[in-house]
């Protein structure tokens, strides 16, 4: 677990730099036992890192970043990074894309991301989905919202695939799992989920996943591919209500109950 509050270039409701205290506070609510996937990730050993120092531009907070990260990774350990806004998963995709080879990169959101720059930054975290885009062939999941120039971009891109959350068809999963490669970054900006089941984030927009898509959809990437890292960005603590963070506190531990019943093992065996 490496958490770190950045919180540079927000534009609508602030308070993301509360996001990974206030999950790490709500996961020890939780039980640790994970009853669906059947394994306790403590088992296989969880270490949670001191907040990272926070930093005012995007790009020393992301230099920064990015070398822990590749401590992490060459230390052989999965790094979930919790954010904070999603600007801080070009530092994990980044660090992941140096390590392995024959990456792929998947973004769970409901925006597209995809603009070139916003406000004349090109790590604004509106322009995350394109900064992925740079580094490896990218799929997204859950979009359902974007401007005009994004769409006519995003259609002109060979290597980047678009899942909106309103027209997944039956057999979703196996169908986004089997077109990527061997080796993927996970990252999840939490507003990809339906905000009647997670509201505390910074841009929430109706029609998005629900917990049992999510959880389907974890179970089949981890089950065929080896995830080697991944981030849980833009949690957005609600006054008076745990509401949010106990959903991303779970989501969080099923990641690492994932990671323990396939990756580990197989790395064991
Ligand atoms: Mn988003």
């Amino acid at each position: 677990m490496v958490p770190c509050g950045y919180e540079g270039t927000t534009t609508f409701y602030a308070g993301t730099r509360f996001g990974p205290r206030r999950l790490l506070e709500a996961s020890s609510e939780i039980e640790l036992f994970d009853l669906e996937v059947g394994v306790a990730p403590f088992d296989i050993g969880i270490v949670t890192r001191p907040e990272i120092e926070l930093l005012d531009r995007a790009e020393d907070m992301i230099a920064l970043l990015h070398a822990h990260l590749i401590q992490e990774l060459l230390g052989n350990r999965f790094p979930l990074l919790l954010g904070g806004e999603h600007t801080i998963a070009v530092a994990g995709a980044t660090a992941a894309a140096e390590r392995f080879k024959d990456l792929g990169i998947v973004q769970i959101d409901a925006h597209a991301d995809f603009r070139d720059t916003y406000h004349g930054n090109k790590l604004n975290h509106a322009c995350v989905g394109r900064r992925l885009a740079e580094l490896a062939p990218l799929t997204q999941l859950g979009i359902r919202s974007m401007s005009r120039a994004e769409h006519i971009a995003l259609k002109s891109r060979q290597d980047v695939t678009v899942f909106p959350a309103y027209s997944l068809t039956a057999d979703w999963p196996r169908q986004i799992v089997d077109a990527l490669p061997e080796t993927v970054y996970l990252s999840v900006d939490l507003d990809g989920l339906d905000p009647s089941i997670l509201p505390g984030v910074g841009n929430p927009e109706p029609g998005g996943i629900t917990w049992n898509d999510l959880s389907l959809f974890l179970e089949v990437l981890f089950s065929h591919r080896r995830v080697v890292g991944a981030d849980l960005c833009e949690l957005c603590p609600q006054p008076g209500s745990p509401v949010s963070e106990s959903v991303a506190a779970r989501i969080a531990l099923r990641i690492c109950s994932l990671y323990a019943k396939y990756v580990a093992a197989h790395r064991r065996g």
